[in-house]
């Protein structure tokens, strides 16, 4: 009821009266009152006027479930959508989430996350509220060795969603990071639960800075944050709603796979490209130009000899970034 009350005054951007919302739910006027108390102790701006009703004059400036819900605009992902306060991972959660047959579409945000992860067993780092922590479940019907243009297709949702709420000229460092300049500023885990020729579940992770005004010691020479960048204070919940309607467009409407449209806008937002590179093959360090990424999103790089070497994951370091 109380989304059903939100979606009303803030359609309406005028006083509604209680008579009016309880007419049109068909609950009581004591029930309105009690859930117009619950949403201000939420967080959101109510204000009543006597003979007038009801006026939203204020979402909450942190994370909060209603306030998402009532900005979204998409049919699958955040069909199911929850915020909790804190949590060790929201990649961890989800997984499970997953494993007891939740809904492909489902995504989990936390206001703090205690065990943050990175890829290969490294830690994301975020304090509460600062940043979000953000994880999608999807269930995609694809074999396991096709959802490798996952992850580049959620980067580059993000990246659009940055540039076009903030403003900014975000791009992508293959395969998985949002950069300002030389920094970062959203970092993705991708984990998948599959047989042999099908996969069960996959879940995007994406955790965006947001608040940070400092970063710890290790990091703080390479990551940035949306207020650094642009010394505003975000919605939140407005700009949540924006990226998950990014995934959608990217990840759905492209059916899982980087190619086409996709791939060409990838590339032209791919910071990597046309860079200086070394990777790691074996236990070797090889270097070479960025020259391009692949249907699916692998990079290409071109070696000294003029052969060229395709990079499906891993670390590569980009000369002037990191
Ligand atoms: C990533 O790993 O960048 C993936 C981060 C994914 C985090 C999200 S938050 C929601 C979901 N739940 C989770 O538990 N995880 C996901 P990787 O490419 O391995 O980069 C990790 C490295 O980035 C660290 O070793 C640090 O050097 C750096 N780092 C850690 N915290 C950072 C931060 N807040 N901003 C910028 N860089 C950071």
């Amino acid at each position: 009821m109380q989304n059903k009350i939100l979606n009303l005054l803030y359609n309406t951007k005028d006083y509604v009266s209680g008579q009016q919302i309880s007419d049109s739910l068909g609950v009581s006027r004591q029930a309105v009152n009690k859930a117009v108390k619950t949403l201000r102790d939420k967080g959101f701006g109510i204000e009543s006027a006597t003979n007038r009703g009801y006026l939203l004059t204020s979402t909450p400036s942190f994370l909060c479930e209603e306030a998402v819900k009532l900005f979204l605009n998409t049919k699958l992902i955040g069909k199911s959508l929850t915020v909790l306060d804190s949590v060790t991972s929201t990649n961890d959660y989800i997984k499970k989430l997953g494993s007891e047959g939740a809904e492909a579409g489902t995504v989990v945000l936390a206001r703090e996350q205690t065990a943050g992860k990175g890829r290969l067993g490294r830690v994301w780092q975020t304090k509460k509220d600062d940043g979000i922590a953000l994880s999608v479940l999807l269930r995609p019907e694809l074999a396991p060795s096709e959802i490798s243009s996952i992850t580049p297709l959620s980067g580059l949702a993000v990246c659009r969603a940055v540039n076009d709420f903030c403003m900014l000229d975000s791009r992508i460092k293959w395969p998985n990071d949002i950069i300002i300049g030389r920094k970062k500023l959203v970092g993705i885990l991708t984990e998948m639960s599959a047989e042999f020729d099908k996969v069960d579940y996959t879940v995007t992770g994406i955790g965006i800075n947001v608040e940070h005004t400092t970063f710890p010691d290790e990091i703080s020479h390479k990551a940035t944050s949306i207020l650094l960048e642009t010394g505003r204070h975000i919605d939140q919940n407005k700009f949540v709603a924006t990226v998950l309607g990014y995934l959608e467009q990217e990840l759905v409407l492209n059916r899982y796979i980087l190619s086409g449209e996709a791939l060409a806008d990838y590339q032209s937002l791919c910071a990597t490209i046309g860079r200086q590179v070394t990777f790691t093959r074996g236990n070797r360090q090889i270097s070479g130009m960025a020259v391009s990424i692949s249907q699916g999103g692998e990079l290409e790089v071109m070696l000294s000899n003029g052969t060229i070497a395709t990079v499906n994951s891993g670390e590569v370091t980009v000369q002037g970034i990191y």
